[in-house]
């Protein structure tokens, strides 16, 4: 008897798979930041990562296998076998070529739609039930590419969207009200980049309306500039990359919160990218980001929130922009 049997006695088999399985496709710098807080906070209890890179799959399971003593346990598989994704409730998409110095997230379009062909029709055929979480740029065209080759229903291929703008938002806003940012509410919506909508009409804090202390905030008349802090926004993501290279902690955070939506059927509200023809005025069959609940199935409802026209205005232009370059696309 080897080890093993001298150590138990064996009742029956254990189950092969469990139900939480996710898998992220691309160990880049976002997959890892993602795959590390999923496993940290204990959110899946199964994770496999594809890519196309062996020794860096196989360097990152280690990595992060080994780390598995000081953490609840965890069953980590990678390679660039899609066998390995079969059974997931969840399928993140992190693979493609990011944005590089200066680059635009719509330049990338037609480079990373050519990898999701690759991807997505493996990703399905082996998880016909699954979600798709896109997060590969421009995320809001990307999610339409997957949208489309995978033939899923729209509410279970959901964008990562605006949730880390707006996550930037909160924490800058809570800069300047001097509280947590978690405490400190507000919504960015409309494309993930450069024309996304700040709704400042709903920032608060406990329910107190900046515009109700500030009715010009966000405005050019606002004396104090809240404004700003939206151009910090869009800024941020070129700054980062121009400090460091790419951006991964938030991203990997902002992921992790919609797994745990989606695994724990929550039903929490977040901002991410979905189709929104037929909301908010908008004709094009587009996806764009809007607060959205989100549980086990995708996402069942949309939160209709009070713009502005001139919000209103902005999200159609963002959807006749990302049309122009969508109906171009080669699929
Ligand atoms: P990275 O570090 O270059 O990693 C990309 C990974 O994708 C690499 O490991 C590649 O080997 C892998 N890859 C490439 N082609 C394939 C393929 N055909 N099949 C499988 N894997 C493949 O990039 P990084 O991780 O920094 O960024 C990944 C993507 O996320 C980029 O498109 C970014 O622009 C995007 N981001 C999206 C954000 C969002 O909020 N939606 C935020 C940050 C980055």
């Amino acid at each position: 008897a080897t080890s093993e049997q001298k150590l138990m006695t064996s009742i029956q088999a254990p189950v092969a798979h469990s139900g939480s399985k996710v898998t992220i496709v691309g160990v880049g710098q976002v997959g890892m930041a993602c795959a590390f807080s999923i496993m940290t906070q204990g959110i899946a209890s199964e994770l496999a990562l594809v890519d196309v890179m062996e020794d860096k799959l196989k360097g990152e399971l280690m990595d992060l296998q080994h780390g598995l003593a000081f953490l609840g346990n965890i069953k980590i598989n990678a390679g660039s076998d899609y066998a390995l994704s079969a059974g997931s409730k969840l399928c993140i998409v992190t693979a493609g070529a990011r944005q590089r110095e200066g680059e635009s997230r719509l330049n990338l379009v037609q480079r990373n739609a050519d990898i999701l062909k690759g991807m997505i029709p493996k990703l399905i055929q082996h998880s016909p039930d699954t979600i798709l979480l896109i997060v590969s740029n421009p995320v809001d065209l990307m999610t339409y590419v997957a949208w489309k080759l995978s033939g899923l229903p729209k509410e279970r291929v959901i964008g990562s969207g605006t949730n880390l703008d707006s996550s930037r938002f909160r924490f800058l806003l809570s800069e300047r009200f001097n509280v947590a940012p978690n405490s400190t509410h507000g919504w960015i919506i409309g494309e993930h980049g450069d024309s996304s909508v700040p709704v400042w009409s709903g920032v608060n804090v406990a329910g107190v309306r900046l515009r109700d202390l500030n009715p010009a905030a966000g405005t050019d008349a606002d004396t104090e500039n809240w404004g700003q802090i939206h151009t910090q926004v869009v800024q941020s993501a070129y700054e980062i990359i121009r400090l460091k290279g790419y951006t991964s902690w938030a991203i990997g955070l902002s992921v992790s919160i919609l797994t745990k939506a989606i695994l724990k059927n929550s039903r929490n509200v977040f901002a991410v990218s979905t189709f929104v023809q037929g909301i908010h005025g908008v004709e094009q069959p587009v996806f764009l980001s809007v607060p959205c609940v989100v549980g086990e199935n995708g996402i069942t409802d949309v939160i209709q929130q009070t713009l502005t026209d001139g919000e209103r205005a902005q999200l159609q232009k963002s959807a006749i922009t990302l049309n122009e370059v969508q109906v171009n696309l080669v699929l």
